[in-house]
């Protein structure tokens, strides 16, 4: 007896409600309701080849309602991957097994993306799919021709990002995005209409998309709505018309199947509504072959990309921009022992444009854009042409005012590969982008954020513009390396620390205002420790004054009315607090000896936090109230951040 897409789609209902049993936890509505088109999708769609789960050229698939974490777990064991294991499964929400509650892109190879947060894996498969056309642009057909591919629910499409995200895909016209809506009308308080009455297929259509409907539970309707996708040129919304939970006699259709098991007695009644006789975790052998037929079939598209690839003059290239190496030492050399000549005065914002030019023009990869703020941030060089609709080639993104989109997009690019997306906005709109900044982080992507205008010193634009909490909240997030340089040689370290690393992003904080150089040697780079001593005390140390950014020169100014007065003092600038913590306890006692020295930290933001690095007996200068609208010289001077003002504090601390 041959085997049908119903009765393929059933393996996935089956496991998805055993394990969330099993777990007592999870969610089988979804990937109940989502079977059949999971099903028509893996059998006649997506190019992928569970033997060699992260060849370049295959589709990628985004779960992005993530709860339905088991469609994702279902089909990668059904189709033949290594893992999931029938055992993984079975141990479905449970330490230690690669199905985690929510798909982990690091947990499991064919999981494309860390995914849970409604909203942000469609946004970053804008990223996917704006690094498919962009690598496509650079090595043609023959290497890089492949489609991405979505599958969401109403809440990813409520999420105030799925507007951010399906503009820029709109815009840029990524007509090989897919998104396949699980158009269930129901969320966790039940009906969809309790809480919205949009018209969504013609808010997608208002925004470029293509919008196609079908049946999602009629295996002919879905391909043909999915083959209508594919053949447009535009984005595409799939509504996907189904019933949350199917198969599930007494609870399908209702939000009591979102996110709770369906109880044994339900669960009965679904085996025999389905017809599925196999006991948990079990597959029919008829059933699973013809899955795993869906596997054996990539193999073929794999291989004929290989022998494109090995026949291509562009393979060591693109092999390299996949691997993500980048030697960012070598190609800022020549521009920093240029910089310990020049000793430019100038903001970091600015040194920073600076140190892009050699990198970018050394690393085609490094794709740059801002949220509207290109001529602020600094982000864009004359290597970066724009890339858009008509040519994706370009590198430079014009992410309009999009946030939290870009942020999602850049760690979507990241996934992909191929490419090391950087993008600016304002320090304090980091908060508009935070939720994905995490996801980068969790997802140990590397991407970087320019973050300009990075204190009260930006002036004028007053408190909703000035950052204070920023910095400190950006340093608690784990894996997120915060950069804070000084001056323009600090800059170029950290710029080549942040490209240097592959596992995860970082945070570059700079400023408005222009900052005088503090370093003078480009020998080593004294960022790499995340602190050190740019100035020794001339007579006996007293004070240990540890600064950022801006701060490092204010500090040296405050050491020299010390030393005037016979109080000698070492400054510490500590670009990166995170590394300067890694470092071993010999380093960490040098630069911050452990023999009652008052330790004074410099930064003009939070003090929350700083007494970690200086001792409950240290000095905190900082700014634990909103700023104000002045000039930024002015605004620095009135909120105490002067030499005048802080060196009394200290000869009053030291008694
Ligand atoms: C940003 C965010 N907010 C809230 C949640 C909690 N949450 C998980 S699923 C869900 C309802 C989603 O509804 P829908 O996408 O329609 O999924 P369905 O119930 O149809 O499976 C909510 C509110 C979340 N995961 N992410
Ligand atoms: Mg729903």
């Amino acid at each position: 007896m041959t085997v049908n897409q119903r009765q393929m789609a059933n393996a996935i209902r089956a496991l998805a409600m055993d394990a969330v049993q099993a777990a007592n936890s999870g969610h089988p509505g979804m990937p109940m309701g989502m079977a059949d088109v999971a099903t028509v999708l893996y059998s006649d769609f997506l190019k992928f080849d569970p033997a060699d789960p992260k060849w370049p050229d295959r589709d990628r698939f985004v779960l992005s309602a993530g709860h339905g974490s088991m469609l994702a777990y279902a089909t990668l064991h059904l189709t033949g991957y290594a893992r999931p294991t029938m055992d993984n499964i079975r141990n479905f929400r449970q330490l230690h097994s690669p199905c985690a509650g929510h798909p982990e892109n690091f947990e499991l190879e064919g999981v494309e993306a860390t995914t849970g947060p409604l909203g942000q894996g469609l946004a970053m498969a804008v990223g996917m799919a704006i690094a498919e056309r962009h690598l496509n642009a650079v090595f043609g057909d023959q290497l890089v021709d492949h489609r991405t591919w979505v599958v969401a629910g109403d809440g990813c499409l409520m999420e105030g990002i799925n507007h951010e995200a399906i503009g820029l895909a709109g815009h840029l016209g990524l007509g090989r995005l897919n998104v396949l809506w699980d158009d269930n009308r129901i969320t966790i308080d039940g009906a969809v209409d309790l809480s919205s009455s949009e018209d969504i297929a013609a808010r997608y259509a208002a925004t470029g998309w293509h919008v196609v409907k079908c049946d999602g539970h009629d295996f002919d309707d879905i391909r043909r709505a999915m083959a209508e996708a594919v053949a447009d040129p535009r984005p595409s919304l799939i509504a996907c018309h189904t019933i949350i939970g199917y198969g599930a006699p007494n609870k399908q259709g209702s939000s009591k199947v979102h996110g709770s098991p369906l109880g044994d007695e339900e669960i009965a009644a679904t085996r025999q509504q389905l017809g599925w006789d196999s006991a948990p975790f079990e597959v029919p052998d008829d059933i699973l072959s013809a899955w795993r037929a869906l596997g054996v079939k990539g193999v073929s598209a794999k291989n004929e990309w290989q022998v494109r690839l090995s026949n291509s003059s562009n393979k060591t290239e693109f092999m390299r921009r996949m691997a993500g190496d980048i030697d960012a030492t070598s190609a800022m050399s020549a521009y920093k022992a240029q910089l310990a000549v020049d000793q430019p005065k100038a903001a970091t914002r600015k040194s920073s444009e600076m140190a892009l030019g050699p990198l970018t023009e050394a690393f085609p990869e490094l794709l740059g854009g801002s949220a509207d703020l290109t001529g602020s941030n600094n982000t864009k060089t004359s290597f970066t042409k724009p890339l858009n609709k008509d040519d994706y080639s370009g590198r430079y993104i014009y992410y309009g005012i999009r946030e939290f989109g870009m942020a999602a997009a850049m760690n979507g690019m990241a996934l992909h590969g191929g490419v090391v997306p950087f993008g600016g906005t304002f320090l304090i709109f980091s908060d508009y982008a935070r939720p994905a900044i995490r996801l980068s982080a969790l997802q140990g992507l590397r991407v970087v954020y320019v973050l300009t205008h990075d204190s009260i010193g930006q002036g004028e634009d007053g408190p909703t513009h000035q950052p204070i909490e920023q910095l400190q909240s950006l340093r608690m997030i784990p894996n997120l390396e915060v950069f804070r340089p000084c001056d323009a040689i600090e800059v170029a370290e950290c710029w080549q620390l942040a490209l240097e690393r592959n596992d995860g992003p970082s945070v570059l904080a700079l400023s408005r205002q222009d900052l005088a150089m503090v370093r003078t040697s480009v020998d080593s780079n004294m960022s790499a420790k995340g602190a050190y001593r740019i100035q020794s005390a001339g007579t006996a140390r007293k004070v240990i004054l540890i600064a950022t950014g801006s701060e490092v020169a204010l500090a040296a100014e405050v050491a020299a009315q010390l030393e005037a007065k016979g109080i000698g003092a070492d400054v510490v600038s500590m670009p990166s607090m995170t590394r300067f913590l890694a470092q071993d306890a010999a380093y960490r006692n040098d630069v911050l000896p452990d023999d009652g020295t008052l330790r004074v930290s410099i930064e003009a933001g939070t003090t929350f936090g700083w007494s970690d690095i200086t001792g409950s007996n240290g000095l905190n200068i900082g700014l634990d109230r909103f700023g104000a609208s002045a000039p930024g010289k002015v605004l620095m001077d009135h909120f105490g951040f002067s030499a005048d003002k802080i060196t009394p504090q200290i000869i009053a601390k030291l008694g």
